[in-house]
């Protein structure tokens, strides 16, 4: 188990598309694991393995609340099926430090992916767990929260970012 290092916008590792995993192997297991460290310590509701360097299709989400037990969901070559309504969210990203930004998604979401062990799985989710799982989806495609802003507010968040990086 280890606590991965985050990259941070506008790092261009983070603008890849990540690749398919081909099948779920301890090596996967274990870089799983590390992810959930690397998000609970943080801490964050969700991380991505693009987010740490490893271009793959993957990504975990914890919505539970601090006083709650954790919740750990893995989502490994995840697809979106659904999208429908509209919701705005004000979202953090760990590769954006002290960053907040209200961002319009969809309200809820159907989702398929594969699970810790190998197995398919499909889910509905609407709220902070359908916020997460398109912000999570996006890092896949290589798309940030910033994409979603306008270009004033854009350039904002680079100089704020660049701050508390140095910081
Ligand atoms: O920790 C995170 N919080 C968050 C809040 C609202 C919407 C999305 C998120 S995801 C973010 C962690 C992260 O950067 N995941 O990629
Ligand atoms: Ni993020």
């Amino acid at each position: 188990m280890a606590v991965l290092t985050i990259l941070h916008y506008p790092d261009p590792r983070l603008r890849e598309r990540a690749e398919p995993v081909p099948e779920v192997t301890s090596e996967i297991r274990a870089l799983v694991s590390d992810m959930a460290e690397t998000m609970y310590a943080a801490p964050g509701v969700g991380l991505a393995a693009p987010q740490v360097g490893v271009s793959k299709r993957i990504f975990v989400i914890d919505i539970a609340d601090e006083d709650e037990p954790s919740q750990l969901q893995v989502f490994i070559n995840p697809e979106i099926l659904h999208l429908d309504g509209s919701i705005v969210w004000k979202e953090g990203c760990l590769s954006f430090p002290d960053v907040a930004e209200e961002i319009r998604r969809a309200e809820r979401v159907r989702v398929r992916a594969i699970g810790l062990e190998g197995q398919p799985f499909e889910l509905e989710a609407e709220g902070l767990l359908a916020v997460a799982i398109q912000h999570e989806h996006d890092h896949l495609e290589g798309v940030l929260m910033v994409d979603k802003l306008s270009a004033i507010k854009r350039k904002l968040v680079g100089r704020k970012v660049a701050k508390a990086v140095r910081a």
